[in-house]
């Protein structure tokens, strides 16, 4: 039938039309003129996505007001402030958090359903700004989160990639497919185009020195293009702190060269032009991998170039000496990829600010803060020397410079010590040389972190071993990682959240900032009532995945099942493949089982989810195995009662909104030592792990009955794979169970006998990531979990402690310990 028109009270659009003294609400009318005057749109036949910007544009203009406040105020009274420079900000959607921080939830809700739409279809309207790849990227959008809404005077630093992290498709033989993800294409009412902050950058050209007894060289000649400033406003919660998130476009300097069109070379005339927008076309959907790429050089040195001469600007207006510059600017580098920022500050003070170059080095390491994310040898970033002094002549100078300074004073503390000189050398020898970008951002900063208690350690006793040695071990710390209790309770479980709230009898506006809070939850593990909701809860979540699957990809779902989930970037250190060989295992045992044994058998389903790399082969062949099983087991009416398996494609943030809340149990399951720290292990409230990242500081809070270990331990990882690799023990011999796993997936049992060869042998060759040594283990594990779900009422427990003592993983706490310990910034409160 024909669609009513007006949807929702005719008598509310018309009032708001009119903006007559009514009842309608500031809310609805804003809405109504912004369908009206900014959308252009009639009223009477508005769809679902034209309401959606209507709210946003709304909702926006309540942030402006805040956020024009909040930049006000930090001009005037120009307090210290911090800058988190990253390549990624893995940021989802906005409208809900927005509407959340402000505490306008409730009145949009009613206010949109008066005019016919539910604040849900709402929502679901808007694309993920999916500008990253993993943890690394939400990581940044946590802690933007948490430095507003702790009312921290601190602005991230990024790329405006006209295209975020590819969209994964599934093939129907099971393979990954990428397609583009075009998120600007429905425009973004969440920024603002800044025309008129805009700074030009150079590529490529000559530098010279001046050799007048100065360290000054002249750099000119080659390419140059605008960086042109997007502002993202992020709201704080329940505050009227509304910080920025300034994201650089690259444009072309001059738009056409009319000399090419005039000659008749059209062509040529917009090279220069598309050249220049390429930069940040595109986000590179590479996680845990450098590439030597130049475009990706390109970015980097575009968006640390832009940064530091908008920071620069900034700090120019308030009037103080440059040798001030450390106590009002601090510089967070997310990870090596802005550390171009570290010879570019030099360059700036050198020959544009004429400093000597010990007061420009002075003011540099007191700048910079350098956190590491991973210790994996094909993380860790490095440049050719020739392609760097190709692209960024000037900055080669000044990184030998620094080289040369710095070799100088190893070899005064250490003389004669010639390896360690090459050891700790900027420029790694080799054909081509390469600059080591992780030893420059640890001499070029005043502190280096990692991201966990292990991690940390990991970091001062292998890759930077030798710094410690040199520099001291209280330039080294820990900031373990945090997520925002926000988006990853209040948002994603809006039950789970006024359960909290009624029980503590606490308003969430203050156990959402202080989620130590949570500990209060602790006396109600014994109350059967609550103990009951918390369980019914987590079932009507379950309900709503399930819901999500069917309606997207048509599957049926056992929500009588435990949810046992593993969502994460594919990769081989993470042992994905331990999970679905695992999965294989537990088939091939229900498929031997009597019925009277299948009766006592927990059903489960277990959920993948997580993109890989483009070129990462094994990655994919993972991701091919596990569609490839799913396909088998849960069409066998032996098994599909009691096991099914699903890959969930396209994960997301706002994917992860819906698996997380119903996930039973979650798997860590990296070999010890690799995971850095993780991030899912925090939003997932009962987690099995290994002793990796911080799981183990995990486990120290909510306790070790309420997690499940297993698997070899970080310093037994070097021994093992050196037997690997000198006295191997055949896989038959060493880990029946998974030798057996192995032959049936060789034999074809889920078809393409030979596809799957490279992959297991990975395994049965070098097995570098040790999935013959904690195989077993693993499956005993999962025995014990079984064991534990059978009695409900301890497995609800465990879930309610866990919840309860997780207040140190809130972002809120990590942002805290970097403002106080390494930033030294204060909170400024907006009035
Ligand atoms: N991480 O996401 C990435 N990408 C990298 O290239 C290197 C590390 C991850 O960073 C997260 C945030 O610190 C960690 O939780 C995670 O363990 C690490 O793999």
């Amino acid at each position: 039938g024909k669609e009513k028109w007006p949807r929702g009270e005719e008598k509310v659009w018309k009032d708001a039309m009119r903006d007559v003294d009514t009842e309608v609400t500031s809310i609805t009318k804003s809405f109504v003129n912004h369908v009206q005057t900014s959308l252009a749109r009639q009223p009477y036949n508005l769809d679902n996505l034209g309401a959606y910007q209507a709210a946003a544009l709304s909702v926006r203009d309540n942030l402006l007001v805040n956020w024009n406040e909040t930049a006000l105020q930090y001009t005037r009274k120009a307090p210290k402030r911090a800058y988190y420079l990253s390549l990624e900000f893995l940021m989802g959607r906005t409208l809900d958090n927005a509407l959340l921080n402000l505490g306008l939830k409730d009145q949009y809700s009613e206010g949109v359903k008066k005019l016919g739409f539910s604040v849900e279809d709402i929502l679901d309207q808007e694309r993920d700004a999916a500008l990253g790849n993993g943890g690394l990227g939400r990581l940044a959008a946590c802690y933007l989160d948490s430095s507003a809404s702790q009312e921290l005077p601190v602005w991230g630093y990024g790329l405006r990639y006209k295209y975020g992290i590819f969209q994964q498709l599934i093939s129907p033989a099971g393979d990954q497919l990428e397609a583009p993800d075009p998120w600007l294409d429905n425009q973004n009412p969440w920024e603002l185009p800044r025309l008129d902050v805009s700074y030009e950058i150079r590529f490529y050209g000559q530098a010279e020195r001046l050799g007048d007894g100065t360290p000054r060289a002249t750099w000119s000649g080659g390419q140059e293009v605008l960086a042109v400033a997007y502002d993202v406003m992020i709201p704080g919660c329940y505050t009227k702190t509304t910080n920025n998130l300034r994201l650089w476009e690259s444009k072309p300097k001059r738009g056409f060269d009319l000399n090419s069109f005039n000659a008749g070379n059209y062509e040529g005339a917009v090279e220069a032009s598309n050249s220049a927008a390429a930069i940040t076309s595109v986000l590179y959907p590479n996680d845990h991998t450098t590439f030597g790429k130049e475009l990706r050089l390109k970015q980097q040195y575009f968006w640390t170039a832009a940064s530091l001469a908008d920071i620069l600007r900034r700090f120019k207006n308030i009037g103080k000496p440059i040798t001030e510059f450390p106590d009002y600017v601090a510089i967070q580098l997310n990870d090596t990829h802005p550390t171009l920022a570290i010879p570019e500050l030099m360059r700036i003070l050198i020959d544009e600010e004429d400093q000597p170059w010990s007061t420009a080095w002075q003011i540099v390491t007191n700048t910079f803060f350098y956190t590491n994310h991973t210790v994996l040898p094909e993380a860790l970033e490095k440049w050719p020397v020739p392609l760097m002094e190709h692209l960024l002549p000037r900055h080669m100078q000044i990184i030998y410079d620094i080289n040369l300074l710095f070799l100088q004073s190893v070899e005064k503390k250490f003389p004669g010590d010639r390896d360690r000189l090459g050891r700790m050398s900027l420029i790694e020898e080799g054909f081509p040389k390469q600059v080591r970008m992780a030893y420059l951002a640890c001499i070029g900063s005043r502190k280096v972190n990692g991201v966990a208690e292990l991690h940390s350690d990991l970091v001062k006793t292998t890759i930077l071993k030798d710094f410690v040695e040199f520099e001291g071990i209280s330039k080294f710390g820990n900031v373990t990682n945090g997520i925002t209790p926000r988006r990853w309770l209040d948002q994603c479980n809006p039950e789970l959240s006024s359960l909290i709230s009624s029980t503590l009898k606490v308003d969430k506006a203050v156990w959402l900032k202080d989620l130590t809070r949570l500990e209060a939850l602790l006396p109600f593990t014994e109350d059967e009532a609550f103990r009951k909701e918390w369980a019914a809860i987590k079932q009507r979540n379950k309900e709503r995945l399930a819901h999500h699957v069917q309606t997207t990809l048509g599957f049926t779902i056992n929500t009588n099942a435990m949810f046992d989930v593993q969502i994460k970037r594919l990769h081989e250190y993470k042992r994905q493949t331990l999970n679905i060989l695992g999965v294989i295992h537990r088939y091939l045992t229900l498929k031997n089982m009597s019925a009277a044994e299948k009766k006592k058998v927990n059903p489960r389903v277990v959920f993948f989810a997580g993109k890989a790399a483009p070129a990462y082969y094994i990655a994919k062949l993972t991701i091919r195995l596990i569609v490839n099983v799913a396909r088998i087991i849960n069409e066998d009416p032996d098994t599909k009662d009691l096991l099914q398996l699903y890959f969930l494609p396209d994960y997301s943030v706002s994917l992860a909104e819906v698996l997380i809340p119903a996930s039973d149990i979650s798997q860590h399951i990296s070999t010890a030592g690799t995971e850095a720290s993780g991030t899912s292990n925090m939003k997932c409230s009962l987690t099995r792990m290994l002793v990796d990242g911080a799981n183990i500081e995990i486990a120290e809070e909510v306790g070790e009955s309420n997690v499940f270990f297993f698997g070899h331990l970080t310093p037994a990882v070097e021994d093992l794979r050196y037997q690997h690799t000198y006295h191997p023990t055949p896989i038959e011999e060493k880990c029946p169970a998974l030798a057996n796993v192995l032959n049936q997936v060789s034999a074809g049992l889920f078809g393409d006998a030979h596809v799957y060869e490279p992959l297991l042998n990975t395994i049965r060759q070098g097995d570098h990531y040790l999935l013959s040594d904690d195989f077993d283990s693993y499956i005993a594990a999962l025995a014990m979990v079984d064991e534990a779900y059978l009695d409900q009422t301890e497995w609800v427990k465990k879930s309610i402690r866990t919840t309860a003592k997780m207040g140190k993983f809130s972002s809120d706490r990590a942002i805290n310990e970097y403002a106080e310990s390494y930033w030294n910034i204060e909170a400024q409160k907006i009035a």
